[in-house]
């Protein structure tokens, strides 16, 4: 089942053309939240969020993504006028920074200020769920977009998910979505999709959906994978949250090995390491 175009070997996003399919890229979390899931979050420290951005750099990332709105399960959902305060003072004094930003965000006014500023991903947790708006906006922008599955919202989303066939439909979602997203003008090579592991999910979804992630793969855009620390971890490993940087290396492997092109860590060092010994064995072979 092929839908949008073979996604090329390059992820265009503003003034980046990112290279695919040679190694995995790395896209490195910066959250700028109190309440962020993984406790990682810096709020209200510019100068240390900036800090963390270049030290992130310096690991390996291949790309940033900041995000001032945790969607975390049961998170409380925040105005504009507060996720700009977060977000903006950060990505105005990253101007220079040698990487693609990305910006964690679902908001018309949040995208439109970053991509201002000079973000040149917008990562959406709703996969353009708020409306044509964004994508519109996006698309005038010549910025990339990641385009995520959720079931439910963050607030209700881990209160009873069901699916008959997780993989159907997260993939029969992402299609229709990418196809919304190119009917607004966005070109198919500035398009990534995200089964959105952890969103609406239990761990038997959430794992069903990496062993099977080249049914996403056979849409023919790249595909992003966001396991870092998350609580499917904790139920496997019985590890808290500090303590899931084994795990998460572990998913990444697989993930790779499944085809994925793209993913969100926090732990940046490890999985650099972790995706160079993944890539040799598997992209070697393929
Ligand atoms: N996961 C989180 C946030 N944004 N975006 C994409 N595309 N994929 C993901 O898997 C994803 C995401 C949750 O992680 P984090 O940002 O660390 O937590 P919080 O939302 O609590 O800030």
């Amino acid at each position: 089942m092929t839908i949008g175009l073979q996604s090329s070997s390059v992820f265009r996003c503003g003034r980046f053309s990112l290279e695919l399919g040679r190694r995995t890229l790395i896209m490195g979390i910066l959250n700028l939240t109190p309440d962020s899931f993984s406790g990682d979050g810096i709020d209200g420290d510019p100068a240390r969020a900036v800090e963390r951005a270049n030290e992130l750099v310096a690991a390996g990332a291949d790309i940033l993504d900041i995000g001032g709105e945790s969607t975390r399960p049961g998170s409380a959902v925040i105005d504009a006028d507060l996720e700009l305060r977060r977000v903006m003072p950060v990505i105005e004094r990253l101007g220079d920074l040698p990487v693609p930003i990305s910006v964690d965000t679902r908001r018309v006014a949040v995208a439109r200020s970053a991509l201002a500023a000079g973000a040149a991903i917008i990562n959406d947790v709703t996969g353009l769920g708020e409306g044509p708006p964004l994508a519109s906006l996006i698309a005038g922008s010549g910025a990339g977009v990641v385009l995520m599955h959720m079931q439910g919202t963050p607030q209700d989303m881990q209160r009873d998910p069901h699916y008959e066939d997780v993989v159907g439909e997260v993939a029969t979602f992402l299609a229709a979505r990418a196809r919304a997203a190119c009917q607004a003008g966005m070109a198919p090579d500035r398009i990534v999709l995200d089964p959105g592991i952890g969103f609406g999910k239990t761990a038997e979804h959430n794992l069903a959906l990496l062993a099977h992630l080249d049914a996403l793969k056979e849409l023919g855009y790249p595909v992003l994978v966001g396991t870092s620390r998350k609580s499917f971890i904790g139920q496997i490993t019985g590890q808290q949250v500090g303590s899931r940087v084994a795990g998460s290396l572990a998913s990444v492997a697989l993930a790779v090995a499944r085809g994925a092109d793209i993913v969100r860590v926090h732990d940046v060092h490890e999985t650099r390491q972790a995706v160079a010994i993944a890539d040799a064995i598997v992209r070697e072979a393929r």
